[in-house]
């Protein structure tokens, strides 16, 4: 709009400059024309009168001079008259000039000295006026001067005419210029450019491939628009190619999953059915900072693992608005397209007030049936308020999918994790027809574990309104039918993994879950420098790096990891100086007391080893305790010559699978606990019991000291195995069973 306004000012500046110049020539010719006009007849109207005046002007008197004056004083622009002796004395003068006019007396003076007519304009009565003398002759001498005086006010009113209408034309002109500007812009810029845009993102959202209208017409934009029109064909040839690909790939199970393989996978089964993904945590939060609003990616191993298959295959996400900017940016309806930067599915907000949020969340999600499944030596807390919220918003959920799939046919819901375990029953009651998937994304505990929890058959009974339940593992499918055979009258199919409870059929299956395995794109340069900088701004000099990223939760085993430290430089002295371990911890459920004491625990920790090992300006650990985004935790993936992961009990964990994928350079260690999921598959990581410090800290030994072709070797297996079953092939096979189960 600047930009407009600047080119519409410019072309106006320049209009005026060039109106103002012709009319200032113009003014100035006029100025001369009627000047030259009035001197003629001033000097025609003056010998005239001087022809009258001259032969009687000794011997008349005073009287008939001054008749003579008086009779011409009434013609037109003609102002009046005046008779002067040889001395300059008034002999005779019109009534309308003043007596006293000096202007007059000198002009009649000039022309007796020059003896020729003398002229000049000068003001009298506030009228600009002028005076032409003419000497008076006997036969020997000038006896006295002739002075006419003429009006000549009219030339200044001419003038200021020819300024009035040049400026009221300029003004007109101005005015449809700038308005012809306005319209030419608008329709042959502005609307083949819209245009034009529209069109490439139709293209890339995969949309329609005709013209859109007006791009072809304009001729300003002719070879822009043949030009994009090429790349806009080979970019539907290269997709429809893909998709091809694609689809061909769909019969070869064994080649690895993409986001475009799953989404011609999708688009093949799915025949126009909506997916519907339900989960508490959104992968888009809404801020405010000053003024402006910003967004981020939550540190959570589902909103990682799901927000891939959401952009491949589109649809909605429900979850809950938890950023203190959420409201301003949906639309009437609670919906926002995502992602922010290249929309590509709808989520749908749903709002909590702090008192639900408390109870359900905090409260019975994360105090209760966290440590419940986990198992991580922390009692589980269960208050009969918190249970109350958990069941209000659960049926909150459930209403807004309802709303939702109102007018869905056969909709597919996949609802995720623990804070949402009564939904599928809930939905199921009212909409039997749905096909409802439930994934579990933490362990599942044994049956002597979860028969604590004071609500045990309302959540089992909740969980199985799903016609799918999936976990990470086949032990946690194990445990959750043996708690459903103790708790619940229902009947188990070993052979099938199913559950019949009330004539309804739900099936129990182990999908692990992984990450979209990136493709890297950046340069070994590129990669080197990112580890210099890292290494500068944290002014870490050593030789070897350890690293560990996770949620500040006291499930993922920091306190163990640190005691590994701990005994590790303890047993092996000779790696002072030379070794620095980098702790990246996102702050979690920080208003949950026990996180919050967490938190604190692991400061005083870190400040505790790095205290006792303190050399100069080395210190063993570097605790970096705030939420970083995936770019730069890749950085760090990319920096270390191991990762640390040692959970006390995870249902997969996905930084293990995060740190493999980001080693293009096939090098680096996996140190991995033995109780996480993750540990089933990457069997080439040195696995340790994180219980035990003296083993952890052998690791570190030999992940430092394992020789760069053994650690390819394994980083090399590990990548594959990444590779080929990352969270496109879980997707697939998961929506794949659901829909062939409805
Ligand atoms: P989480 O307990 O959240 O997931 P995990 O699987 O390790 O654990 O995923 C954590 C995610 O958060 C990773 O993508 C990681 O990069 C990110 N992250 C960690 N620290 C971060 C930081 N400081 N800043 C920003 N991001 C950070 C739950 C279960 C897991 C299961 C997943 C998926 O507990 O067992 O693997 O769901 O099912």
């Amino acid at each position: 709009m600047k930009q407009i306004a600047a080119v519409i000012l410019i072309m106006i500046t320049i209009v005026s400059l060039v109106v103002i110049a012709f009319t200032v020539n113009q003014v100035d010719q006029e100025e001369t024309r009627l000047k030259t006009d009035l001197q003629y007849r001033s000097t025609l109207l003056a010998e005239s009168l001087k022809e009258t005046v001259e032969p009687n002007f000794i011997n008349k008197s005073d009287n008939y001079l001054q008749n003579v004056v008086e009779r011409f004083s009434s013609k037109e622009r003609f102002a009046g008259l005046g008779i002067y002796d040889n001395k300059s004395n008034v002999v005779a003068l019109s009534s309308t000039i003043p007596e006293a006019s000096s202007a007059a007396t000198k002009v009649a003076a000039d022309a007796m000295d020059a003896d020729r007519a003398e002229g000049g304009f000068v003001k009298l009565n506030q009228e600009k006026t002028y005076l032409l003398a003419v000497p008076m002759h006997d036969d020997k001498s000038i006896v006295g001067a002739l002075v006419v005086v003429q009006n000549a006010g009219y030339i200044d009113n001419r003038l200021n005419e020819i300024w009035t209408n040049n400026l009221f034309r300029l003004l007109v002109q101005a005015t449809l210029l700038s308005l012809a500007t306005l319209l030419l812009i608008y329709w042959f810029l502005y609307t083949p450019i819209r245009n034009l845009v529209a069109a490439l993102q139709t293209d890339r959202s995969g949309g329609g491939k005709q013209n859109p209208k007006g791009l072809t017409n304009s001729f300003l934009f002719r070879p822009l628009i043949n030009e994009v029109s090429r790349i806009r064909s080979s970019l539907l040839e290269a997709r429809s190619s893909a998709s091809e690909e694609a689809r061909l790939r769909l019969e070869k199970l064994d080649s690895p999953w993409t986001a475009e393989r799953l989404k011609e996978f999708l688009k093949d089964i799915l025949k126009g059915r909506t997916i519907f993904m339900v989960s508490n945590r959104e992968p888009y939060i809404h801020t405010k900072d000053g003024n402006q609003i910003k967004y981020y990616f939550p540190a959570s191993g589902m909103a990682t693992a799901i927000e891939p298959v959401m952009q491949a295959c589109g649809g909605m996400w429900i979850a809950y608005g938890s950023g203190d900017a959420d409201k301003l940016v949906v639309d009437n309806k609670d919906k926002i397209k995502v992602p922010p930067f290249e929309p590509k599915y709808t989520l749908k907000r749903v709002w909590l007030t702090q008192q639900e949020e408390s109870g359900y969340y905090y409260g019975f999600s994360n105090e209760g049936l966290w440590p419940l499944c986990h198992i991580a030596h922390n009692r589980p807390i269960f208050r009969k308020e918190d249970w109350e919220q958990y069941q209000k918003v659960n049926q909150k959920f459930a209403d807004a999918i309802l709303l939702e799939i109102k007018n869905q046919d056969r909709p597919i819901i996949l609802i995720q994790d623990f804070h949402l375990a009564l939904v599928p029953r809930m939905v199921k009651a009212q909409r039997p027809g749905a096909v409802i998937g439930l994934f579990w994304h933490i362990p599942w505990p044994n049956p002597e574990s979860f028969s604590i929890c004071p609500w045990k058959k309302e959540i089992l009974d909740g969980m199985l309104g799903a016609d799918l339940i999936g976990f990470h593992t086949q032990l946690h499918c194990n445990n959750f039918i043996e708690t459903v055979g103790r708790e619940l009258e229902s009947l188990i199919d070993y052979e099938q993994f199913t559950i019949t409870r009330n004539n309804h059929i739900s099936f129990i299956k182990p999908f692990p879950i992984s990450i979209a395995f990136p493709n890297q794109d950046k340069s070994e340069e590129d990669n080197k420098a990112a580890i210099d900088k890292i290494r500068k701004s944290l002014d870490i000099k050593t030789k070897y790096i350890g690293l560990g990223v996770d949620r500040l939760d006291y499930t993922k085993g920091i306190l163990e990891r640190l005691k590994g430290v701990e005994i590790f430089l303890t047993k092996y002295p000779q790696y002072k100086t030379q070794f620095a371990f980098i702790q990246i911890a996102a702050p979690s459920r920080t208003k949950v007391k026990k996180y919050h004491d967490f938190a604190q625990e692991v400061e005083k920790e870190v400040e505790r080893i790095n205290s006792a090992f303190k050399i100069k300006n080395w210190k063993p650990i570097v605790l970096l305790q705030r939420h970083h985004n995936q770019e730069e935790i890749q950085k760090f993936y990319k920096s270390v010559d191991f990762c640390l992961v040692t959970s006390l009990h995870d249902g997969m964990n996905l930084v293990a699978k995060e740190f493999v994928a980001a080693r293009d350079d096939e090098k680096g260690v996996l140190i991995l606990s033995q109780f996480t999921g993750a540990s089933r598959e990457l069997k080439d990581a040195l696995i340790v019991n994180p219980y035990n410090g003296e083993q952890t800290a052998e690791s570190i030994k030999q992940a430092l000291e394992m020789k760069p072709t053994e650690q390819t070797k394994r980083m090399r297996n590990m990548r594959e195995v990444v590779k080929n079953n990352n969270v496109f092939r879980w997707s697939a096979e998961l929506l794949k069973t659901m829909i062939d189960l409805g």
